[in-house]
Parts: structure tokens; sequence; C-alpha cells
């Protein structure tokens, strides 16, 4: 039986009548650009094959009801009236934080919903398991109450769930490739405009994976460090007199270092996101030109920056680029939000198993949980399958 079939039977047990359809929308992989969605850079994330689905039905009454396989109790029934940004700290805040979202941008055809959810998205680990939550939630309600909302116009409102109801200050990275990602294409986005392109990346075909490794760090974007960093580049950008850092060139970053004078922590930022701006314009310069292989130290170059300069790396973090690299791996690097979850390791095929397992063996040795590590494939963004 179909994951959509069982999801939609959930979904009559729970709420005594058939959903109207099903949803889905995946996690993700950053591969390059990291810290850069909230300083107006680029970023380069592909869609992972794990989803959070979603069956829903409309509702008249102003009631949202909302059930997830996940976690641990029953049915939470909200009002929409009662909606309020900041008071609900569990995971319903996510889904009810995007209905609040679409009413409070004008979707008052919103009157409510009965929503079943189950997920594959690891969570905590760095994956964007609360963008496949809320982008699912979105474009579920999108359809059927057919607000005529679209890709990043979508991935926005989930981003304005997630900064004012949940209370997270993030970027806009993750609800947009959840939203925008297509099999097979890395999503180069410059999150100054919301201009994508989609880059063909398919390692398999030369040999290669992508392998991720869940260190089992969890992580929350909400707990404090995040927002520090944040602020941190909101002030390098006011010394230095511009928007935001993305208008830093690359070029130039000597000459804004000096401007900054002594605070190293501001220097230290900024530093980050100017070269990692960069390195996302080489990782996509070198995928066009198909030298793919080469991305790998720049991945290396990513790391270092985020361990030495955003300093938002963790031993188990470092554990694994420096074994994969020692074992004989393209390329690796920390990916997502920092403070634990996942890293990212670049292979040729033929070593995958060999790299897997120095990870696994050095993690052991270390007296570090056991990390979790699978291919990564770029697979299809949000979309409606029942
Ligand atoms: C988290 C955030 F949600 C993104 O917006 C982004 O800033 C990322 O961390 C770091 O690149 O996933």
């Amino acid at each position: 039986m179909s994951e959509a079939v069982v999801v939609a039977e959930r979904f009559e047990a729970l709420y005594g009548a058939e959903p109207e359809g099903v949803w889905a929308a995946p996690g993700r992989v950053n591969l390059i650009g990291e810290h850069t969605d909230y300083n107006d850079g680029f970023v380069m994330p592909f869609a992972l094959p794990h989803t959070t689905v979603a069956a829903v039905s409309r509702r008249t009454d102003g009631v949202l009801r909302l059930h997830s396989d996940d976690v641990e109790g029953g049915v939470v029934e909200l009002t929409l009236d009662g909606l309020v940004p900041g008071a609900d700290r569990s995971w319903t805040a996510y889904p009810s934080g995007v209905v609040w979202a679409l009413r409070e941008a004008g979707h008052t055809a919103v009157t409510g919903a009965d929503i079943h959810l189950t997920s594959t998205v690891p969570t905590g680990a760095g994956l964007s398991s609360s963008a496949a939550l809320e982008v699912v939630v979105a474009l579920a309600l999108n359809d059927l109450f057919g607000l005529g909302l679209k890709g990043w116009r979508l991935a926005r409102l989930c981003q304005r769930a997630e900064n004012v109801y949940v209370g997270a200050p993030t970027g806009i990275m993750d609800q947009t490739a959840s939203a925008c990602c297509e099999s097979g294409h890395a999503l180069f986005l410059d999150t100054r405009d919301l201009s994508q392109r989609q880059i063909p990346f398919d390692l398999a075909a030369e040999g290669m994976q992508l392998l991720v490794v869940d260190t089992q760090v969890k992580h929350s974007h909400s707990e404090g460090e995040y927002g520090k960093r944040r602020a941190g580049c909101e002030k390098g950008a006011a010394l230095l007199g511009v928007d935001a850092l993305r208008d830093v060139a690359y070029d130039e970053l000597d000459a804004a270092l000096d401007r900054i004078g002594d605070d190293e922590e501001v220097r230290r930022l900024v530093r980050h996101v100017v070269t990692e701006d960069q390195r996302v314009e080489r990782v996509v310069s070198l995928l066009r030109s198909g030298e793919t292989r080469a991305i790998g130290p720049v991945l290396v170059e990513g790391h270092a920056s985020l361990r030495d300069d955003f300093r938002i790396s963790c031993p188990e973090l470092d554990l694994v680029v420096d074994t994969a690299l020692a074992s004989g791996a393209l390329g690796a690097r920390m990916t997502g939000g920092g403070f634990g979850g996942s890293a990212i390791v670049l292979v040729d095929a033929t070593d995958a198993d060999a790299v897997t397992k120095a990870i696994e063996e050095a993690f052991a040795a270390a007296d570090f949980t056991a990390p979790r590590v699978f291919v990564a494939v770029p697979s299809a963004g949000a979309r409606r399958v029942v």
C-alpha cells in the first residue's frame, strides 16, 4: 500500500471521513551557502527524498485540528481566533503558525482544517524538518482554499510563521528549498530577490555520492546562538554602512575588515559570510562547467570557515569532516544551522562504504552516539500526492 493511502486511512480513522487530499514536502540538505540567507546572500540546497506528508480537509467553523504520528498524544484542537504568536511552545506552533501567517497576510478564506501528519525527515538533524512541516501545510491549504500562492511566495509565509509565530529568527532558505527544489537538481537561490536557477546535480551519473551523516547531536534554532550570529552579522552590515553583508564584495573584504576595527567577533562573522557567498558562486560555476569533483575542496573551506570564523561547529561535526577527509572523501562540511545536526561528505561511490565505516569507528572510539549515515539523492520539492 502506498504511503499516501496509509496516511489517508489514518486520517479517516482519526477524523471520521476521507481527507480531501494528501500532500508531501521534503527536508533539504544545503550543499553550500551557510548563514548567508539572512544576509541577502546565495545558497544552494537540494531536496531530500525524506518528506513530511499531510492528509488534509477543509473546515468552515474556525477550528483547526492537528494530529501527528510522530508525536505522543492525540488530536489537538485549536481555534483560529485563538492563534497568538509566541504562545505555543509545542510542535503544533509550526502548522498553526502557517495558518496564522496565511490569515495575517489576508488569506481569510482559510476557515479551518483537519490535518494529519507523518514524517520521515529526521528532526533536529539540520535537515529542515520544521520547513517541511510548514510547507506541506501551507501547500495543502493553498490548494484547498484556492489561495493562488506558489514557490517563494508560499515559502515567505512559512518563514513568517517560523520567525514570528514560533519565534525562531531563521532565513528563507529552508522553506524555499522545500517548496521549490526539483528532482536531480540543486537550487541556486539569491535570497535578496529570490531569483532561482535549477542546477543539474546528478552525482550518481558521475560515479560519486553525497553522504549525509546525522551526528544525532540535536540542535534548535530558537535557543539563542543562531540569533546571536544573525545580530552580529547585522551589526557588521551597520558598521560597514551596507543594507546587508551581501553588499560587501569579495575583493573588498580586507578593506571592509579594516573598517570594522577591533571588534574581532564581528570581523569573523563578516569574513565567513563574504567568503561563503563567494564559495557558492565557485561551486555553481564548477558544476556548470562539469568539474563536480573540484567542489570537494570548496566544501572543506566552507567547513573551516563555519568552525573557525562563524564558530558553530561541534566536536562530532569536526570528527565527521576530519575522518572523512583522512579516509579518502573528496570533500566534507557541516550543513544547516550548526551546533549539531548533520554533515555532508562527497565521495567516489566506490569509497562510500569505507568512508562510512571509518566515520562509524571514529565515533565509537570517541564514545559519541553512533551517527546515522545515508546517501542524499536530489529529490522533488513540495507537491500534491493524491
Ligand atoms: C537554518 C535556517 F533555518 C536557515 O534559514 C539558514 O540560515 C541555515 O540555518 C544556515 O545556513 O537551517
